[in-house]
């Protein structure tokens, strides 16, 4: 019986693709151009399953013009970029690549926090530009991080993860809003107190944004919350493009509606908001919260071993829950 071709749609270290060359007749794509989505349609013809990221859109009208594909297995905890209701309706499975990343990627969000709050990246700026002449009593001065209010948006793996840092690591108050609350132990645990998302916004010193991307949170954050959230407070937004409205958040840095933001994720990305570009009290970065090497290789892994699995007669380690 002939083997199963895969593709896999974006680079991957060579020993995985000799990994998954036990099992498939592989097609890759090591340029690690993302494909535009008529030659992903046109490689996935024939393909039984596919290795892909955050980048790739796997749509109804994909997956109509694939009709042999049976598992999307995508290297990223986040799957806003795959319609899992018609990947269900299908019988194609989805997985994705939880707890792998939880760490890195909390390591990387209280980063931009502290980065945000203490003006880090704008002072090396000041600094490479030759503007450093003598110090002064109010040079870039920030807004303290120690025994402050967190505030998480979104109380998933990461944000536990990050109100553990928070709490222990730097003597913080932890609040947050999610859909579904905590139970009792894991809040006592975390030292972390279930409010509103009008108190969150209200109480917060420093905001961090981890909720899971869907239509309900597009937006969740625009003028209207920048308006009550403390003119010392910073944002930092690691879930996804989308949760916050960048333009109102462009507004609200110029206007010093807050102190400071920090960015992972945007809106249109790898476009940005210009107005981003422009304003001082922003941290910018290209989507790297998870970009470790090891966390990287563990990701990529994981999704591996989920379409090895799928497609083999095995059970997959982590699908994501079907619609
Ligand atoms: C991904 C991410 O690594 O895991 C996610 O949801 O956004 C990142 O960790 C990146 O999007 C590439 O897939």
């Amino acid at each position: 019986m002939s083997r199963p071709a895969i593709l896999v749609a974006r680079y991957v270290l060579p020993e995985l693709l000799e990994r998954l060359s036990q099992h498939f007749e592989v097609e890759s794509n090591q340029a690690d151009q993302p494909l535009p989505q008529p030659e992903l349609i046109d490689r996935l013809q024939g393909k039984r399953g596919v290795f892909v990221t955050a980048s790739e859109r796997i749509d109804a009208g994909l997956l109509d013009a694939c009709p042999d594909l049976r598992a999307v297995c995508t290297m990223a905890v986040g799957y806003n970029n795959i319609d899992v209701a018609a990947c269900t309706a299908r019988g194609i499975l989805v997985s994705n690549t939880p707890d792998v990343l939880t760490e890195s990627t909390a390591d990387f969000g209280f980063a931009l926090m502290l980065a945000a709050a203490r003006r880090i990246t704008e002072s090396e700026r000041f600094l490479r530009e030759g503007r450093w002449t003598h110090c002064t009593y109010t040079l870039m001065n920030g807004v303290d991080v120690y025994g402050r209010t967190l505030g998480i948006f979104g109380m998933g793996r990461i944000g536990q993860a990050i109100a553990r840092r928070g709490a222990l690591g730097f003597g913080m108050k932890v609040i947050y809003h999610n859909r579904n609350r905590l139970s009792p132990d894991i809040e006592a645990t975390l030292g972390a107190r279930w409010v509103d998302k009008d108190t969150l916004l209200r109480e917060a010193d420093h905001l961090l944004l981890v909720v899971p991307y869907s239509p309900t949170v597009h937006h969740a954050i625009g003028a209207g919350e920048f308006a009550r959230m403390k003119p010392t407070a910073t944002l930092t937004n690691i879930a996804r493009g989308g949760v916050v409205d960048d333009a109102a958040l462009v507004g609200a840095l110029r206007a010093g509606r807050i102190a400071a933001a920090a960015l992972d994720v945007y809106e249109g990305e790898p476009k940005l908001n210009p107005g981003l570009l422009e304003v001082p009290n922003v941290v910018l970065t290209p989507h790297i919260a998870s970009a470790t090497a090891a966390t990287r290789k563990a990701m990529a892994d994981l999704a591996a071993e989920n379409l090895i699995a799928a497609l083999t007669g095995g059970t997959p380690p982590t699908p994501v829950p079907s619609s």
